[in-house]
């Protein structure tokens, strides 16, 4: 958050991100048990059918045309895709799990866009790059390790379950990492930047826990 990311306060949900940190404090929905993946419900979890929309209550829209998707920090080769490129890359469809901290899990979610391993495979991290942070452009931040976003299940998505994704939910392209909790799966991705330090962002430094592992119930932290 040492940039201007920070969103507009007016704009904010001010209360849901006033109860979002009340729940960190008061460890709502922790049960102490770990559940193994074998079960497909983490512990703590209700399924759902819909699908929420949550977010800090900025809609931006981003106009594909204007779109621009920039890789860069500790990386050999850094990229800045336009849409064209973006979609000229190879793609991929995989389906998983969604998991929020807030107690849904929605099952099957089929995901079409650039596998993470393409993108790294094409920036090439730096040998001492071990993080990285996603930018979006509604100001959002989060951190995840570059192991966890280099684990085979992870993309960055334009569309789910076939059709092109919706503004709410983070279209044109949001990313998508299955076994960590969602807050970790930044909508509206605008930039993703590689570095050697770990640097905790939006929910991180609020309350949230770094990892986010839903089988291990890595909620608050
Ligand atoms: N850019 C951005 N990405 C975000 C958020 C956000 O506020 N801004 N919220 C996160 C949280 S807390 C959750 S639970 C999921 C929700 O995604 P959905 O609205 O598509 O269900 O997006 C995550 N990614
Ligand atoms: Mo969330």
């Amino acid at each position: 958050m040492a940039d201007d990311d920070t969103p507009k306060s007016g704009a904010i949900k001010e209360k849901l991100i006033r109860s979002k940190q009340a729940w960190a404090r008061d460890g709502r929905l922790l049960t102490g048990h770990s559940a193994p993946p074998a079960q497909r419900l983490p512990p703590g979890q209700r399924k759902v059918e819909d699908w929420p929309v949550l977010d800090l209550g900025v809609t931006p829209s981003v106009d594909p045309k204007k779109w621009k998707l920039v890789c860069d920090g500790l990386v050999q080769n850094p990229v800045a895709w336009e849409w064209d490129a973006f979609m000229a890359q190879p793609q991929v469809t995989m389906t998983s799990d969604i998991h929020c901290v807030t107690g849904w899990s929605r099952f099957d979610n089929a995901w079409t866009g650039v596998h993470a391993l393409h993108l790294l495979d094409v920036v090439q991290p730096a040998p001492d790059a071990r993080h990285i942070v996603f930018h979006s452009h509604d100001g959002y931040t989060t951190n995840v390790r570059l192991d966890y976003f280099a684990d085979g299940d992870v993309l960055l998505a334009h569309s789910w379950q076939g059709q092109p994704l919706e503004i709410e939910h983070g279209g044109p392209v949001r990313v998508v990492i299955p076994k960590r909790y969602f807050w970790k799966s930044a909508k509206w991705v605008r930039r993703i930047e590689f570095l050697a330090e770990d640097r905790p962002s939006y929910w991180e430094v609020n309350g949230y826990h770094n990892e986010a592992d839903p089988w291990t119930e890595e909620r608050y932290g």
